[in-house]
């Protein structure tokens, strides 16, 4: 057996660092936005029965047309043009899904649902979407996790309503939710603050957090809790319900 010891003399004296927790929270960062960084396309889907059945943990970004819902998975992903950002709100109702994890292994998708509330969409088309989404909030049985972006300044909407009751059985059951305070740069201090305290009260049983694309504030917050939802283990004794479908 061959040695490769260096000679003791040639050892080169550590150099003094920063406290070694200090270094482990920012290499767990990195570790996190490196991860988030592997996001590609995997498919898109026109309607719910063209989503591939998939056994890794989905993630799904909903919320209103125009809150940002792109602007933050590209934010997110660090990656320019992952999620288009729509120059005809509302129109896209494709759900398009994007997977993460490294060396080509797909340990979670990111779900971008197209947004809802867009006045120029014809109430047909804003009420079959509606109940496309609710459809996939329910039965979509390898989803994890809700991002729900609102832009503070409007608060959450009659449609933002309407979709917490969809979920809010599930979030009770295990369903991981967030909702995400988007443009956060828009406001004062104090108004970010008080925003946050009403959706702390709103999010029932989730969490809220402030964000912004634009200050690259919240990334680190919600890099950590997309890796949390989507690598913790299931705690023992949890058996899942088969979700139902709506109507
Ligand atoms: N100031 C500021 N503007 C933002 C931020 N995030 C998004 N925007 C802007 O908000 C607008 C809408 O962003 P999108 O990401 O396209 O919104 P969306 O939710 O994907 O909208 P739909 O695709 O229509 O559902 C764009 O003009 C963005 O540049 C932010 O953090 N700060
Ligand atoms: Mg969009």
């Amino acid at each position: 057996m061959t040695h490769h010891h260096k000679p003791a003399s040639a050892a080169p004296r550590r150099p003094s660092r920063p406290a070694a927790t200090d270094t482990a929270h920012a290499q767990e960062l990195k570790r996190l936005h490196g991860w988030l960084h592997t996001a590609r396309f995997l498919t898109t889907a026109p309607q719910l029965e063209h989503l591939p059945a998939l056994d890794v943990p989905e993630i799904a970004f909903v919320g209103r047309s125009n809150a940002g819902k792109s602007t933050s998975i590209n934010t997110l992903t660090q990656q320019k043009r992952l999620a288009f950002a729509s120059k005809t709100p509302g129109r896209t109702q494709s759900i398009n899904l994007f997977s993460l994890g490294k060396q080509g292994e797909t340990d979670a998708v990111l779900a971008d649902l197209p947004g809802y509330g867009y006045a120029a969409v014809p109430q047909e088309a804003k009420i079959r979407w509606q109940r496309v989404m609710a459809n996939y909030l329910v039965t979509r049985e390898n989803l994890k996790g809700v991002v729900l972006l609102c832009d503070p300044r409007l608060g959450l909407t009659e449609l933002d309503e309407a979709l917490l009751d969809v979920i809010r059985p599930r979030v009770q059951e295990g369903l991981k939710f967030l909702i995400l305070l988007t443009k956060a740069d828009k406001l004062t201090h104090a108004e970010a603050q008080k925003a946050l305290s009403i959706a702390r009260l709103q999010c029932g049983g989730g969490e809220a957090r402030l964000f912004s694309a634009l200050k690259k504030q919240g990334l680190d917050e919600v890099a950590q809790l997309l890796w949390q939802w989507t690598h913790e283990a299931p705690a023992a004794g949890d058996v899942e319900d088969e979700p139902e479908a709506l109507d």
